[in-house]
């Protein structure tokens, strides 16, 4: 696979390109043609060894402040809409979507063996998310027929997403970031798994190649027609809903319980922490909103990112001209 490489453990003693992150303690470094945070490329390296993928499972991946944890919500109530029901007992109810649909490359930065053994063991079919670009995801995923479905969110509000929440999660021996600093690292796509263009277009080529292997949804689709999303996504997981499930309304079912209301709501989403970074879960849930962004753009911003996002994407067909 292009640009993945066995790395043994000494070379992973950082001679590569070196960045500082966003208002974080830790550095972003240039590991197989993305910028890894430091506490997560020997864990990446270790699900390319270790993780073997199976032909049913569902892989929930995208660019960090994308709408990771409502695709991940999406993702895990339509593959168990046949066995799982919607009220007071789901587990999206009682348990965080980062908890139930764990992180691929997270996994693998505790005990190998061990984890091995408790991924074998997930019920099937499993959901994992991950922000991997697709080079650098384990083989067995890019190669079996497990489904990719990927959740990009338009440049802006991404911006300001992980702007608010990377100041947000920061420890408070550090100074909030300023934003002008910010949007210049974002611009030069210097952010945790960045650049975001790379990031978005090595899973938008794979969605064309490969239509029925990724999925490419955009966060501003999903908000608008959520419904019909939710039927697409279940259509693409090989689990459409049957016409007596829609009439008694099991896809709106799914809507509402992992609408942002409803999740930021949940007694569970609003305390505690979860990750390697002990992130709290309620800073998962901010706005939840399509164009948030225009309450934090000057005219020479959205000028300066208009042009990097038509300068990068040129000739892909990937666009978000709809939103400047
Ligand atoms: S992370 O840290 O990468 O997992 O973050 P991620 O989940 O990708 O992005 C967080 C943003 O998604 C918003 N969010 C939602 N939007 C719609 N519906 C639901 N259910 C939902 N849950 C979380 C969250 O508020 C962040 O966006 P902003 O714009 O900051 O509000």
């Amino acid at each position: 696979m292009a640009g993945q490489q066995e790395m043994k453990e000494e070379e992973l003693s950082f001679s590569l390109r070196k960045e500082s992150a966003w208002a974080s303690p830790y550095c972003l470094y240039q590991f197989q043609n993305f910028l890894c945070p430091a506490i997560h490329i020997q864990a990446v390296n270790n699900s390319q060894k270790y993780f073997e993928a199976k032909e049913n499972d569902v892989v929930v991946a995208s660019f960090p402040k994308s709408g990771t944890i409502w695709m991940k919500a999406l993702a895990f109530a339509i593959v168990n809409h046949q066995r799982l029901s919607t009220a007071e007992t789901h587990p999206l109810l009682t348990s965080n979507p980062h908890e139930l649909v764990p992180f691929i490359e997270f996994i693998y930065s505790a005990d190998i063996p061990e984890q091995n053994l408790r991924l074998s063991k997930v019920a099937e079919p499993r959901v994992f998310g991950t922000h991997t670009p697709l080079p650098s995801l384990p083989k067995s995923i890019v190669e079996s027929n497990c489904k990719i479905i990927y959740i990009c969110r338009n440049p802006f509000d991404n911006f300001v997403s992980a702007w608010n929440y990377f100041n947000k999660i920061k420890p408070e021996s550090l100074p909030a970031l300023p934003m002008d600093e910010a949007f210049e690292m974002y611009c030069k796509g210097i952010i945790d798994y960045g650049p975001w263009w790379s990031h978005m277009l090595g899973y938008w080529k794979e969605s064309k190649a490969r239509p029925n292997k990724v999925l490419f949804l955009k966060y501003d689709d999903l908000k608008v027609d959520t419904h019909f999303y939710v039927k697409k996504v279940a259509e693409f997981f090989g689990c459409p809903f049957t016409q007596d499930e829609e009439n008694n309304g099991a896809v709106e079912k799914i809507v509402k319980l992992c609408s942002f209301e409803k999740m930021k709501d949940l007694k569970v989403n609003k305390s505690g922490t979860v990750g390697t970074g002990a992130v709290e879960k309620k800073n998962f849930f901010r706005k939840g909103e399509k164009g948030d962004w225009v309450n934090y753009f000057s005219p020479s911003m959205i000028e300066k990112l208009s042009k990097i996002i038509e300068e990068k994407l040129s000739g892909s067909g990937l666009s978000f001209k709809e939103y400047y």
